[in-house]
């Protein structure tokens, strides 16, 4: 009798890594929510919520959306006790009773203006032990982020090794790819910002890619575009400081360092240019940081450029 493949399910998988169970808890919650996302995202209202986040952005009605239907299931969990999301103006402590070991950072629907256009997007998740998330990013105990694309599909990291999950038609995530690792150089970047305002160093090194026969990927979706060097195993995702934007544009808790996290575990490197991504200390939720992020070579090579 020829063996039957069996798919690993997200939660056997969690089980068979040893990932603490709280911390699976909350991973497979995620995983659980994203379902309901893709439904609103296919089904549901795209017209503007008429709030505004903490950046100010008008926020369409699916941000509030995902970001409800995350926050709802974690504090079921019982397992969380500080929650932090881009589109929330303060760190929310859940009340429910339960063993609250844990807090986390969430940016619920990154690139949601891309959905009108039908662009991939994604959630990213953070997760710490404890209840302090004002922390750096090296404390981190586990990443995930899900990128609604052509495919749904789920990255995480519990420190442990990098892998893939894909939601199958019967509406489970099972495993796809596993021991993701990132090739130490690949010619591939996704440069963020508009040319007019790179700064000197960061234009030469943007010039050095080019001639030196790198490809263009830019979808304007941090979530996907990460995932594409992640998944091509090597390159490098750049969003500059700016002429008049010294920090960039990308925030440091909802979405550089739980990416940084995921890709230092995948044998990669994120950087301001100057120091170590993981290694900054959070001042402020909104707190915003350059990055070049990927394979280490290329984000050696961009340390280099910007310290000439
Ligand atoms: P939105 O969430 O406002 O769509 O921004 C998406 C994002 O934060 C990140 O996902 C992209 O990498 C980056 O902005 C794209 O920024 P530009 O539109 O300036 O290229």
């Amino acid at each position: 009798m020829p063996k039957r493949h069996v798919q690993k399910g997200l939660w056997n998988h969690l089980m068979h890594k040893g990932v603490d169970f709280g911390l699976a808890s909350i991973i497979y919650e995620v995983a659980v929510a994203s379902k309901y996302i893709v439904h609103a995202m296919r089904t549901g209202d795209l017209g503007l919520a008429g709030t505004s986040n903490l950046y100010g952005e008008e926020q369409l009605a699916l941000d509030v959306l995902a970001n409800e239907i995350i926050k709802d299931r974690l504090d079921h969990t019982g397992r969380v006790k500080s929650f932090a999301s881009e589109e929330l103006d303060d760190i929310l402590i859940f009340e429910r009773k339960g063993h609250k070991d844990y807090s986390v950072v969430v940016d619920p629907l990154d690139g949601s203006s891309l959905v009108d256009v039908n662009l991939a997007v994604g959630t990213i998740v953070g997760i710490f032990k404890g209840e302090n998330l004002l922390q750096p990013g090296k404390n981190l105990v586990g990443a995930m982020y899900i990128v609604y694309g052509p495919r749904t599909t789920l990255v995480y990291s519990a420190g442990n090794g990098v892998y893939e999950f894909t939601l199958n038609s019967l509406g489970e995530y099972v495993l796809t790819q596993e021991e993701i690792t990132l090739k130490d150089s690949n010619k591939i970047y996704s440069p963020g910002g508009l040319k007019k305002d790179y700064t000197e160093k960061h234009a030469k090194f943007i010039d050095f890619l080019e001639e030196n026969g790198y490809k263009l990927r830019y979808s304007g979706g941090f979530v996907p575009d990460i995932n594409q060097i992640l998944l091509k195993r090597g390159g490098l995702f750049t969003y500059p400081a700016l002429k008049n934007s010294p920090n960039g544009k990308l925030r440091l808790l909802f979405e550089l360092n739980p990416m940084a996290f995921i890709i230092e575990n995948a044998g990669g490197m994120a950087s301001t240019g100057k120091e170590r991504i993981l290694e900054i200390n959070p001042e402020k939720l909104d707190q915003r940081a350059p990055i070049y992020i990927g394979s280490k070579e290329e984000v050696q090579l961009a340390q280099k450029f910007l310290n000439e």
